[in-house]
């Protein structure tokens, strides 16, 4: 029955490619963008899905900080930036940010996150100083901080090899990078919105360095502005080529453009098919990453939970401030307690699992549904590194 609906849909034969784990190619990602029936799509990435992570879906209790929005980046996607010469930006200095980590010291918060504009008056110091000032205001959290933009600054103002820059950022207390800046590795794309930033293949250098210094980190895209289907297979074809040879990365995250404020405001902001086919299409294309993560707080828990069944076994936290798309009539829902996650992961008729940052399970809430087994839990503890 459901090899004839996927006939119908014309993906027969990436169906077969998927029940015989084998990879798909740039050509099938483009036809999967392309193709009219999510159902079919959700289909398939459900089979990958629990495959990989089973009945499971992960979330994490973490604080967002956000140190600076001061910025010389001037994205045309970011309504978040404040120019160096505008007085109205602000800085977190590191005594800040360890008042805003002890402030949310009675939620139990097990990762702090925390990425910030490019300030250029910050020196190389500064960013030693945060991560310690975060650290030291709560020694058992993993810090996940700093983009591959922001390491670029960092290594700038260090003056010296990245390598030495990532080890000393790890002892000050960095435990992983997050995923964002890369946008889309295209560039067209980087031209046309964010010249001023490093291009697709340095911040994939940048990422494969610091996979080989011992930090693991995520990778996302930016979806729903200018970019072309096959802009997007490309992006996901450059990622799983570098995450073959490290292993570094833990999971992908699609982040949808969110127009308002932002110079490209005549756009429309994405739909819930579109975001829901984009993590489809993520799960199908990256088999090499063990997770992806539906991002609620972009794509609104409505359709964070529908993505359970689309790919995705992540639904990211139980977020503490989040600045970068929040509008300013405060619009957007910026908390979620852990009991709304849960419930909303029960609902979906999935085993709601409170992870850490490495997926290590914390705690399972007790399963619903029989749980297919998955072929594979990944632990998160190793790191391959097949670069030399
Ligand atoms: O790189 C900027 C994006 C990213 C807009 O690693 C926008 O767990 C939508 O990377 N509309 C930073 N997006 C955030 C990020 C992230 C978020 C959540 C989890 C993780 C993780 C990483 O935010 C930027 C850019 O791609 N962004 N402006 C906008 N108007």
């Amino acid at each position: 029955m459901f090899r004839d609906y996927l006939t119908q849909a014309g993906l027969e034969d990436i169906f077969e490619r998927v029940q015989a784990e084998e990879r798909l190619s740039y050509e099938d990602g483009v036809r999967l963008y392309r193709s009219p029936d999510l159902n079919a799509i959700g289909f398939l990435a459900n089979i990958v899905r629990e495959r990989k992570n089973g009945n499971l879906a992960y979330f994490v209790r973490n604080q967002h900080i956000n140190y600076t929005d001061v910025c010389n980046k001037f994205c045309r996607f970011c309504s978040f930036y404040v120019g160096p010469r505008d007085a109205r930006g602000y800085t977190l200095t590191p005594d800040d940010i360890q008042a805003r980590v002890y402030r949310a010291r009675d939620f139990p918060v097990t990762e702090i996150h925390m990425v910030g504009g490019i300030n250029p008056a910050l020196p190389y110091s500064y960013y030693l100083d945060i991560v310690r000032a975060a650290k030291s205001a709560r020694p058992d959290a993993h810090i996940k901080a700093f983009t591959m933009v922001e390491i670029a600054q960092i290594v700038k103002c260090a003056r010296k090899p990245a390598g030495e820059v990532f080890a000393e950022l790890k002892a000050a207390g960095l435990d992983s990078l997050p995923g964002g800046g890369a946008e889309v590795l295209s560039d067209r794309i980087h031209s046309e919105l964010f010249p001023l930033k490093q291009s697709g293949d340095e911040w994939l250098q940048l990422a494969k360095a610091a996979h080989r210094a011992g930090l693991r980190s995520n990778a996302t895209m930016l979806y729903g502005h200018i970019e072309t289907p096959e802009e997007r297979a490309e992006h996901m074809i450059r990622l799983r080529s570098l995450q073959d040879e490290t292993g570094g990365f833990l999971t992908f995250i699609p982040l949808s453009f969110h127009p308002e404020n932002t110079e490209l405001d005549h756009l429309p902001p994405t739909t819930g098919l579109e975001d829901l086919r984009q993590l489809a299409v993520a799960r199908l294309m990256l088999d090499n990453f063990d997770h992806i993560k539906s991002f609620w707080i972009m794509i609104t828990p409505a359709v964070a939970q529908a993505s359970l069944w689309y790919g995705a076994d992540d639904v990211d936290g139980t977020v503490v401030e989040y600045e970068i798309t929040r509008p300013e009539d405060g619009s957007t829902q910026q908390r979620l307690t852990r009991e709304s996650l849960v419930e909303l992961i029960v609902e979906a008729g999935r085993v709601p699992v409170e992870r850490d940052n490495l997926y290590n399970i914390l705690e399972e809430h007790g399963s619903t549904n029989p749980t297919p087994e998955p072929s594979h839990v990944p632990t998160g503890g190793s790191l391959r590194i097949l670069v030399s």
